[in-house]
């Protein structure tokens, strides 16, 4: 196949800033030349290729938006781009950025103290530590506020208990952020666990067939003393969580956008190549029908993140409008994922081309970070006024 010429049908490249375009073309450049010829026997061995962290650090891709402590500062629709660029390599880059970006640094940034922000942000935005995110639970997946998680005060240590599931990047992790409810006023905070801590301990989840080139683990609480300075000080209840997810959906609606990008190139290209009955099959009115609905909806998809991440960068996005982009784009990507795979007949089975790899990683994307109908329900809250949640 030719090298990636980008998917831009509406001109909307006009529409960013000269700096916009660098940060992405550069992370196109890297992502092409350090990353793709590496994914694939990532994905078949189910490992992620820690050594390029550093690398990403380098490119400044971590905590970009925020300022201070080494981080680079970016707009918004920047840091966009950045996650876009990287689900074009694969899903499990981009979550990979995402945790540590947004989950782990952002509500360091946000609500850590002066000591937490200096122990772990330059190392963070470095990608010389590398941080994951422990909300979900083996009961409380969809409805986090029910966590079963605990601390308790002893002296000057919180002790810790519980199990956190689903983690990305959970075995790896120099600090884990792990949201518990304090056994005393009942509400949840956020605690930072260091690897090696007595009591804490992680196991990897095998058999994926999804995000195959990321680690996904357990992580097991028991009796886990932390010292008392190690809880965010400055935040607590659900928002805490919750508010970092806005960040990082933020960051999938434009990696779901990477993600169908690089599938609607793969089987364009393919169909003007494969021939079939005489001619290429990308001449026949059903094939095109298909990359049509797709590059139409990777249009829409776009201008929706764009005008996210505006709104974003003038203080106005508001969670609900998070949640649709996040749920709208993961929605096409997972369907042109589909589709492109269809194009390729057989050949679309095979790892040789990205396109089940994609498809494979978008199945887990519709999940995580509230499902696609969660996020339906969030939305649909918003505009009726009316809660359709459990309780
Ligand atoms: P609810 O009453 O809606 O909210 C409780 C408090 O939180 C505030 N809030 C938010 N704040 C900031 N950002 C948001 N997105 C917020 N959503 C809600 C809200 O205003 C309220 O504040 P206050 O001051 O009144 O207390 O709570 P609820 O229990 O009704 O929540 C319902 C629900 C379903 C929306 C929520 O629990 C939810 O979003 N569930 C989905 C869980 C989820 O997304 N988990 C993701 C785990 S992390 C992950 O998947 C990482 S994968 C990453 C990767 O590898 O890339
Ligand atoms: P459930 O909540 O059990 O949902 C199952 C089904 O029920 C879904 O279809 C859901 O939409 C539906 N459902 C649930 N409630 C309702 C309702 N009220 N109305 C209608 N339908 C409903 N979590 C972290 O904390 N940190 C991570 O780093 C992380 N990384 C992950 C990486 C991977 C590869 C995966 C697969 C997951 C990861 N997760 C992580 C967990 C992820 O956030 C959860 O899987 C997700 O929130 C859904 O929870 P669940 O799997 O328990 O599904």
């Amino acid at each position: 196949m030719e090298k990636f010429r980008g998917v831009d049908y509406y001109g909307i490249d006009a529409l960013l800033s000269e700096d916009e375009r660098m940060v992405r073309d550069a992370i196109r450049d890297w992502v092409e030349a350090e990353y793709l010829p590496i994914v694939t026997e990532h994905h078949r061995q189910g490992t992620f290729p820690v050594a390029l962290l550093p690398k990403l650090g380098e490119l400044g891709v971590f905590g970009a938006t925020l300022k201070g402590y080494g981080c680079a500062g970016l707009n918004n629709v920047a840091y966009g781009l950045i996650m876009q660029e990287l689900e074009r390599g694969d899903s499990g880059l981009r979550s990979a950025a995402s945790v540590q970006s947004a989950l782990v640094m952002y509500p360091i940034h946000a609500y850590g103290s002066d000591a937490q922000k200096e122990r772990w942000l330059p190392a963070l935005a470095a990608g010389t530590a590398v941080g994951c995110f422990g909300l979900t639970e083996p009961d409380h997946g969809s409805d986090p506020g029910g966590m079963k998680t605990r601390a308790a005060r002893r002296g000057d240590a919180w002790i810790l208990n519980g199990t956190k599931l689903w983690i990305t990047n959970g075995s790896i992790a120099d600090v884990a952020l792990v949201w518990a409810k304090d056994a005393e006023d009942h509400e949840i905070y956020g605690y930072l666990v260091e690897r090696g801590t007595p009591g804490f301990s992680t196991l990897d989840i095998h058999g994926k067939f999804s995000m195959r080139a990321s680690i996904t683990s357990e992580l097991s609480l028991q009796d886990c003393r932390i010292p008392v300075v190690n809880r965010l000080p400055g935040v607590k209840g659900l928002k805490g969580p919750l508010s970092c997810l806005s960040q990082a959906r933020y960051g999938i609606a434009w990696g779901a956008v990477g993600a169908a990008m690089a599938c609607y190139d793969w089987a364009l290209q393919y169909a003007q190549q494969r021939v079939q009955f005489g001619r290429p099959i990308a001449s026949f009115q059903l094939v095109q029908q298909k990359l049509v609905w797709i590059v139409t909806e990777i249009t829409k998809a776009q201008l929706l993140c764009l005008q996210l991440g505006r709104l974003k960068d003038e203080g106005k996005a508001r969670a609900q409008q998070i949640s649709m982009a996040k749920m709208n784009n993961v929605q096409i990507a997972l369907d042109t994922a589909r589709m492109a795979r269809d194009i390729l007949g057989a050949a679309g089975i095979v790892d040789e081309h990205p396109v089940i790899r994609h498809l494979m990683n978008l199945e887990t994307v519709n999940t995580y970070e509230g499902t696609h109908d969660i996020h339906t329900l969030i939305i649909g809250r918003d505009i009726t006024g009316c809660d359709a949640f459990g309780s």
